[in-house]
């Protein structure tokens, strides 16, 4: 029998905790499962799963790298701005990467992260020594996606118009400053200086799915509110696209229609059932869209792991505020290999923290 399984998870977004330095509750931080997450790894090292080769595989937005406390503006991320921000979120997750050290202690376990839109900065050489240093200088960092036994494997933000980068030029020299910087999506960019501002009196901003109807309910329920933002994204919008800065102004070069797109987020779907169709992978595995999906095609499957932090649902069929901690596993003892979407329950929990709603 074959002793082999892999997990796969993504869009875990680890922020720099639960707390602020001053004992408060952070409002920027949206993962809080750090405890369950524990015995997910404790249940696939032991027992039935004691000699098993593990690999567990982070497809993207493993870290919210874009926090704007750091990173002010944009345009002039640099590789010790996000070395800071990683020291802070290893800080914050202490009990996480402990997990990650100890379970790299074995060397029949393994750990790969292919980089997301949030995690964009990984790229950076100090980055990803930073983190293996902190885990294990095993760990294997792939800069867009993973392939291997017929299966692919990336986060999906390439498909979305407004969040896809490519790696070649993720870091260029700033026309400003004259140093390297990121060079992040529109999407990021929106996060950080749109999103991040709103979030400590709507945390839920960034959560909605899908945006298209929240906006519709929110003119008919929270008219004023959301009439006010629909005005300050407007504005946003033309305050970069008619910037003094060509670099800024070039980078706002989008259409109504890309957005709209962008918001659809069905095109990741029909380009995992293209590849599915045209190539010979038999499983492709996405992410980034925050929506967990089991979709079988002519044989073969397309599986979304959805996230970790909760989304606020406006979906018709099941509305409201849900978590729901999902993963992939790839099961080597079936002939072939068979990939399954899975939720992860844990253990039993007498109590827990309430989360503030707002
Ligand atoms: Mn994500």
């Amino acid at each position: 029998m074959t002793k082999i399984i892999k997990l796969v998870v993504s869009d875990l977004h680890l922020g720099r905790g639960r707390f602020t330095s001053e004992g408060m509750r952070n409002p920027y931080e949206d993962f809080f499962f750090d405890e369950s997450f524990v015995e997910f790894i404790g249940y696939y090292t032991s027992g039935h799963y004691t000699d098993y080769d593990v690999e567990l595989i982070i497809n993207g937005d493993f870290l919210n790298l874009l926090q704007a406390d750091i990173l002010k503006d944009g345009f002039t991320i640099t590789e010790a701005d996000n070395v800071l921000m990683l020291q802070r979120i290893i800080k914050g997750h202490a009990l996480f990467f402990d997990t990650l050290k100890q379970f790299m202690y074995a060397l029949n376990h393994h750990i790969s992260i292919i980089v997301g839109n949030h995690d964009q900065g990984l790229l950076w050489g100090r980055v990803e020594n930073f983190l293996k240093t902190h885990i294990s200088p095993r760990v294997e960092i792939y800069r867009r996606s993973k392939t291997f036994d017929s299966i692919y494997i990336e986060h999906g933000n390439n498909y979305d118009i407004l969040n896809g980068f490519s790696t070649a030029d993720s870091i260029q020299k700033s026309p400003v400053t004259n140093e390297p910087v990121l060079n992040i999506p529109w999407g990021s960019y929106f996060v950080l200086t749109f999103i991040y501002p709103r979030k400590k009196n709507m945390p839920y901003l960034d959560r909605i799915k899908p945006l298209k109807k929240y906006i519709r309910w929110g003119l008919l329920f929270d008219t004023r509110k959301t009439v006010v933002t629909l005005i300050q994204m407007v504005w946003f919008y033309l305050r970069n696209r008619f910037h003094s800065d060509p670099h800024r102004r070039r980078k706002f070069r989008i259409t109504i229609e890309h957005v709209m797109e962008s918001l659809k987020l069905s095109s990741i779907t029909d380009i995992a059932v293209a590849i599915l169709r045209h190539t010979n992978y038999r499983i492709v595995i996405f992410g980034h869209t925050h929506r967990a999906m089991h979709i079988e095609v002519q044989e073969k499957q397309y599986l979304n792991t959805g996230t970790w932090t909760d989304i606020v649902d406006m979906g018709i069929d099941n509305p409201g505020r849900h978590t729901k901690l999902t993963y992939v596993l790839i099961d080597y003892s079936a002939n072939p290999i068979r990939a399954s979407l899975r939720e992860w329950h844990g253990h039993y929990r007498i109590e827990n923290e309430v989360r503030a709603l707002s």
